[in-house]
């Protein structure tokens, strides 16, 4: 068999494989909608890989042996799996006209007032491990001590891309018995067939969706159910700091949490070099104004940390290798290291990291970016010890005792 192509890959050049049927990817992103999912096909089983490697075998001899040059092949290939993969990312994360990836809005929004609809000992959380979003409410649920109050039911990713109950990476639906979180949804009163994302918090009583805004829940969760929280003099939004919360979260949601995505799922070039460039630019001030202060709007913890948390410790892990967010490591940023560092360390948070979950839902599920299914190695200085080094940012705040003696 020749190597050639080993060798000399003039098929990676950027010259475009080009007849009339290769499919205009602009059109391709206008013209399809989006469907509710962001996960993806499971691993497949060690059977179905076996026997689509040996047709591929076959296939490859077949046609390498006999007239099919190998450019072609590869020209073929690479046009039919450029055309698939736009087709599967239009409509797994949707774009705007320029290629960059848009997220869907949420559909059920909920404020503290609103909460007084609801008996506050029926309500239910819905939230999947991997999910950056849905990492955020475990973390004040945990905080706040509202283990008792609101209990949850852990999704896994599934083949189809819709969040199951399967106990692979999580529970059964301890509220409803449902096997897809998709069926949760459809329970309400009137019906629902959009996204079915999670986090969702669910009243069990009523059978409705109170909410599947993470940004919302958290704050419902600090907020809404002091009379019944273990720790009710813990305020993550203080009435003093809100401004401050909010101009964080004017920079940290679009360039961060939303950025890492906007790189990964960036459809051209260009909006890839934009979200990159507005994601380390973010990371770079951040890392300066932790030089000299603990936590992002100084002593105290708020939800604004929170909310950066959950990106940060998923970044060197996933970000940095599938989303291309290439430019630089947290680790490497010391500060930015340190006080992810000391957000894990503080009681409760670590039990809420599952690491390994964090990696599997990504590279085994996420399948538009990562077709082969390889799980890359964990990267050293990402692992539970080494999370749990000194961070020595102790001496940049007075209020460390308060929230330390606070959450217990
Ligand atoms: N804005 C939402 C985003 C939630 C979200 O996108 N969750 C993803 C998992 S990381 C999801 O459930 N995707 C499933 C789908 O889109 O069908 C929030 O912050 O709660």
């Amino acid at each position: 068999m020749s190597t050639s192509f080993l060798q000399s890959p003039p098929f990676l050049t950027t010259k475009k494989f080009t007849t009339s049927k290769t499919v205009d990817p602009k059109h391709l992103r206008r013209s399809l909608r989006p469907i509710n999912s962001l996960n993806s096909p499971k691993t497949p089983n060690p059977t179905t890989s076996n026997n689509v490697q040996n047709l591929l075998t076959t296939l490859t001899k077949l046609l390498w042996s006999k007239t099919l040059p190998p450019q072609l092949l590869i020209s073929t290939v690479r046009s039919v799996w450029t055309t698939t993969w736009l087709i599967m990312m239009s409509q797994l994360a949707p774009s705007d006209p320029t290629g960059s990836y848009s997220r869907p809005t949420s559909q059920f929004r909920a404020n503290v007032n609103q909460l007084s609809r609801h008996n506050l000992t029926t309500l239910h959380l819905y939230v999947g491990l991997p999910c950056p979003w849905a990492h955020r409410t475990l973390i004040v649920r945990a905080l706040k001590g509202l283990e008792q109050v609101i209990p949850v039911s852990v999704a896994s990713p599934g083949v189809d891309g819709l969040w199951v109950f399967d106990g692979v990476m999580g529970t059964d639906d301890n509220a409803n018995g449902c096997r897809t979180l998709k069926e949760v949804y459809k329970l309400r009163k009137d019906g629902y067939d959009g996204r079915s994302t999670a986090p969702m918090l669910w009243d069990v009583e009523k059978k409705e969706v109170v909410c599947n805004e993470s940004y919302d829940i958290i704050q419902l969760l600090n907020s809404g159910f002091n009379k019944l929280a273990d720790n009710p003099g813990l305020d993550l939004e203080p009435p003093s700091l809100k401004g401050r919360i909010e101009e964080w979260n004017r920079v940290i949601y679009p360039y961060v949490n939303n950025g890492v995505y906007r790189c990964g799922f960036a459809q051209t070039q260009e909006a890839y070099d934009a979200a990159v460039s507005d994601l380390f630019g973010t990371l770079d001030t951040l890392d300066d104004h932790l030089e000299s202060s603990r936590y992002l709007c100084g002593d105290l913890l708020t939800i604004a940390d929170v909310c950066l948390f959950t990106t940060l410790i998923r970044f060197d892990l996933v970000y940095n290798v599938m989303f291309k967010c290439t430019k630089k490591k947290i680790v490497e940023y010391t500060n930015l290291h340190a006080y992810m560092r000391d957000i894990y360390q503080i009681p409760k948070v670590a039990e809420t990291c599952n690491l390994k979950a964090m990696m599997d839902g990504y590279y085994n599920y996420l399948f538009p970016l990562n077709p082969g299914n390889i799980r890359p190695i964990m990267p050293s200085g990402c692992e539970h010890e080494a999370l749990f080094r000194p961070h020595n940012r102790e001496s940049l705040s007075s209020a460390d005792e308060n929230l330390h003696a606070t959450i217990c």
